[in-house]
């Protein structure tokens, strides 16, 4: 069985090896039952092109990679602290953290941690969005709505376009897919009427 101990020291070997292969976005949660919620994170970087990387030895053909990853803030502190601490070295440019539950602090200590690198706080659960967004003046978080992921892996994705022109591309088209959505939805309630556009729905 995998111990905390194992996990920290293979992140602090990843830490000293070749960046070639590194995941360009992390996904942290504190729970595997926070993952219904976090896989929305991952939903929008796959729309958007990205592969999940499992093995940072593979090349993937993909040109971004996220990997994802447990890490309790209450239970694993010590994980918590070097997953954020290596983050940079690792590769990683910017980290979404989810944690349900009223003390919701994984996103907030990554972020911390991590600093500069640039953390999407997730509040998995209504009742975690206070612990999440609560931070002090000089730690910066930015954070989406609760249960938001899939608005967490856009974020994660604009932080990386700004250095990258063909991922900024895959962004607009995305934006230009969803507005064309609402057009097309718009015209055909109003030209099939209510009743019409409920039926052919
Ligand atoms: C939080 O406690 C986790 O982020 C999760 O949302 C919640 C419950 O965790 P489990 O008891 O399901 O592992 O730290």
């Amino acid at each position: 069985m995998t111990t905390e101990t194992d996990l920290i020291e293979r992140l602090e070997s990843e830490a000293e090896r070749d960046l070639a292969t590194a995941p360009d976005v992390g996904i942290v949660m504190g729970s595997d039952s926070d993952l219904d919620v976090m896989k929305g994170a991952a939903d929008a970087l796959d729309e958007l092109g990205f592969a999940e990387c499992t093995d940072v030895e593979t090349t993937y053909d993909a040109d971004y990679t996220y990997e994802t990853w447990v890490v309790s803030a209450h239970r694993t502190p010590d994980l918590m602290y070097a997953y954020a601490d290596t983050a940079e070295a690792r590769g990683v440019d910017v980290i979404v953290a989810g944690a349900g539950g009223k003390s919701a602090d994984l996103p907030n200590m990554t972020a911390s941690i991590a600093y500069p690198v640039p953390v999407v706080g997730v509040p998995v659960q209504e009742k975690s969005v206070d612990s999440v967004i609560g931070m002090p003046t000089g730690a910066p978080l930015t954070a989406v709505d609760a249960g938001k992921s899939y608005n967490a892996g856009l974020s994660a994705a604009q932080v990386l376009a700004r250095s990258d022109d063909a991922l900024r591309e895959r962004l607009v088209a995305f934006h230009d897919d969803q507005k064309s959505g609402v057009a097309d939805v718009s015209e055909r309630l109003h030209d099939d009427g209510i009743d019409g556009f409920i039926q052919n729905r």
